[in-house]
């Protein structure tokens, strides 16, 4: 973990239901060694607590926002258009249209205002994660090594056993 308990990154999603899926961030973050706080903030409705979180991020020390939401996910763009900091929006999996409108709900922002989108569900909320991690990593070597390691175990388990019939 980062030397001090400072939040680095804020993890926040439109309701409990997506914890879930953003919890695969959380983890992310906490093995690489990233302290991270985490909250529901929803954009429609809590749109005070949204305009309050976001505009306070920077100064609370946040260097990276991940935001959450399902359905018409407006919440990422919300917040990006509230701070300067990277945000990275995770489409949750919808019950009705499986994520696609959470997708470009987040995906499509006009140019201006920047929401760095990741994949729909469990593996955008790992890569938002990482690549928050990755963020911090440009000025915290020991996130830089963990994120390396991380990387070196990865190709291990492949190169260990690269047959697909032997567990
Ligand atoms: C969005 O609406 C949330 O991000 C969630 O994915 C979706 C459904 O919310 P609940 O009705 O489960 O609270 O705001």
């Amino acid at each position: 973990m980062s030397e001090s308990n400072q939040a680095l990154v804020g993890i926040i999603m439109g309701s409990r239901s997506d914890w879930p899926t953003m919890i695969h961030a959380s983890e992310m973050l906490t093995r690489l060694g990233v302290a991270h706080e985490v909250e529901v903030v929803s954009a429609h409705r809590t749109p005070h607590r949204l305009t309050e979180y976001a505009t306070q991020a920077r100064e609370r020390g946040l260097m990276a926002i991940i935001a959450g939401a399902g359905g018409a996910a407006h919440l990422p763009g919300m917040v990006a258009a509230h701070t300067s900091l990277p945000v990275l929006g995770v489409p949750v999996k919808s019950k009705t249209l499986n994520g696609l409108d959470s997708l470009l709900s987040i995906v499509q922002m006009p140019a201006g205002i920047a929401v760095g989108t990741l994949a729909i569900g469990q593996a955008g909320a790992s890569n938002a994660g990482l690549l928050a991690a990755q963020i911090i990593s440009l000025h915290d070597d020991s996130v830089r090594r963990n994120i390396d390691d991380f990387r070196q175990q990865q190709t291990e388990k492949v190169t260990r056993g690269n047959d697909p019939r032997i567990e």
